[in-house]
């Protein structure tokens, strides 16, 4: 499809880019951007909040685990919480899947859209003042109006997302997202509280000397062609770079070139990241932006989900870096 957007100044806001470009959303009728703004306010609202951690009482363990066995950080379901209730108030999304609910959130409307969210990604460093983010997946419902949700709504492949993003709460914060018309990115600004056009069609460059991996990982790695590119990496002088935020890396890695690595671990043998809270949403973005994401065999959107958490290796960021990491021997 031609590129259908009207070009915009840097420093419009979002909700101006999203008006001027609404005719992007086939059959949106207004109600796909109002979702978007949905997103944008909660992700407005968990900054402020992540803003104060440090002085109030929201740091640290809730003493729950989530289903993927994470122990669930306070701030974690205070993400989930604020992103699910502006969802919900929103009336546009019929169904939610989260990170850190075991099963699907059927909210008994006629919305016409599913999301998939990782609300707080990373958690584990906010105690320690480091960036974490929000991933969030935008699907059409499959199922009849009318009709309760079933399963079949939510294990939709990542080809099939109308629309996906992040959002990075760092130095500054920044929602980054696509509707399959290129990738923008929005600066949030506080004292404004708005999402500012900072981004404009980003692109990730087809090589890079950037390699993101938590290279302790190393001795539980039986895969040789990951420990062949591990040794490929550091004999071209490439940089290490392990934030441990998969959207920090990410992030860093789109801007600057580079690729993130999680491959299967005796801890993880299908992978650590989610297909459908963390995968699919970085997949539709980096692809958009001219990378790749794979699974060491096929692309991540082309993998077919059979459960909501299910797990998957990820190789992402620039294409030849990518193609790379899956060559028999280098
Ligand atoms: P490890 C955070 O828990 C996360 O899901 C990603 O944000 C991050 O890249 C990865 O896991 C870190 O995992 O095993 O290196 O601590």
């Amino acid at each position: 499809m031609e590129n259908s957007r009207i070009d915009l100044p840097i420093g419009v806001t979002l909700d101006r880019f999203i008006k001027s470009n609404e005719n992007e959303y086939i059959g949106a009728v207004g109600a796909f951007s109002q979702l978007l703004r949905d997103i944008a306010l909660a992700a407005k609202v968990v900054n402020r909040e992540l803003n104060k951690a440090g002085l109030i009482d929201i740091m640290g363990n809730a003493g729950i685990y989530n289903s993927g066995g994470d122990e669930q950080k306070k701030l974690d379901l205070l993400a989930n919480t604020r992103f699910i209730r502006a969802l919900s108030k929103g009336g546009e999304v019929c169904g939610i899947i989260s990170e850190e609910n075991e099963s699907f959130i059927d909210l008994e409307n006629n919305g016409k859209y599913i999301v998939a969210i990782d609300p707080l990604d990373g958690s584990s460093n906010i105690d320690v003042n480091v960036s974490v983010g929000t991933i969030f997946s935008i699907y059409k419902r499959k199922s009849d109006f009318g009709k309760p949700l079933s399963e079949f709504d939510f294990l939709q492949k990542g080809r099939d997302q109308k629309a996906a993003g992040y959002i990075l709460f760092g130095p500054s914060s920044m929602l980054v997202y696509t509707t399959g018309n290129g990738v923008n990115g929005f600066t949030y600004e506080p004292s404004l509280g708005e999402f500012i056009l900072s981004n404009i069609n980003i692109t990730c460059s087809q090589n890079g000397s950037i390699y993101s991996i938590n290279e302790g990982l190393s001795k539980s790695i039986k895969d040789y062609k990951i420990i062949n590119y591990l040794d490929f990496c550091k004999e071209s002088g490439y940089t290490a770079r392990y934030i441990g935020s998969l959207v920090a890396d990410f992030h860093r890695n789109l801007l600057k070139g580079g690729v993130y690595l999680y491959p299967p671990t005796n801890k993880f043998p299908n992978g650590k990241l989610r297909l459908m809270f963390e995968a699919n949403a970085l997949a539709f973005v980096i692809e958009q932006a001219g990378g790749k994401a794979r699974n060491g065999e096929m692309d991540i959107l082309d993998i077919q989900p059979t459960t909501i958490h299910q797990t998957t290796p990820l190789y992402i960021g620039s294409s030849d870096m990518v193609d790379k990491i899956e060559m028999p021997s280098l």
